[in-house]
């Protein structure tokens, strides 16, 4: 198998679906944050205040193409991730690309509870990461429709219900 290459914006849920797919398929599970967090010794909040976005990116940059290279594992990508550099086209070659697409109102409502640190987000009024969010993802979005799948997390009736998201992620995956 190919690995599967979760990739969207913040709040998607690309890491507790990722996570939940790899256990179906009886699979590794890697989240790029994480695995960034774990190699640097450093919280992905540190390695911003320290290094700055373009400093975190070249490091990203450089643990995706750790992450990558392993085969048979499902990975979720940071938000950034596809964003930068050639990380989208390299993505695509490498892996079977998913995008876990949402409404910035979607988005905005997993934020609110959303656990982890988004220097991204950090300071921010509720107002201003609504606005914040709608902009991001107007730039963001052509880089993560270059993904082979796209995978709509506003039909799922019951979001709280991941094993249906998996189910259906699987289904669509073929
Ligand atoms: O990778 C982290 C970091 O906070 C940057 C980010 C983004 O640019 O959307 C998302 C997080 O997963």
């Amino acid at each position: 198998m190919k690995s599967i290459i979760i990739i969207g914006y913040m709040g998607a849920g690309k890491t507790t679906v990722g996570k939940a797919l790899a256990k179906e398929l009886g699979v590794m599970f890697y989240d790029l944050d994480w695995y960034i967090e774990t190699r640097m010794h450093k919280t992905v909040k540190e390695i911003f205040d320290e290094k700055g976005e373009e400093g975190f990116r070249i490091i990203e940059h450089n643990m995706l193409h750790e992450v990558a290279e392993f085969e048979n594992v499902v990975v979720s990508c940071g938000g950034g991730t596809p964003c930068f550099f050639d990380n989208m086209d390299y993505m695509n070659q490498l892996g079977t690309t998913v995008y876990l697409k949402a409404t910035p109102e979607t988005l905005h409502a997993h934020l609110q509870m959303g656990k982890g640190v988004r220097p991204l987000l950090l300071n921010k009024t509720p107002e201003e990461v609504e606005t914040f969010i709608k902009e991001q993802l107007k730039q963001r979005e052509p880089f993560y429709l270059k993904a082979q799948h796209i995978f709509d997390i506003d039909v799922i009736d019951d979001y709280d219900k991941i094993q249906n998201t998996v189910k259906k992620l699987r289904l669509q995956l073929g």
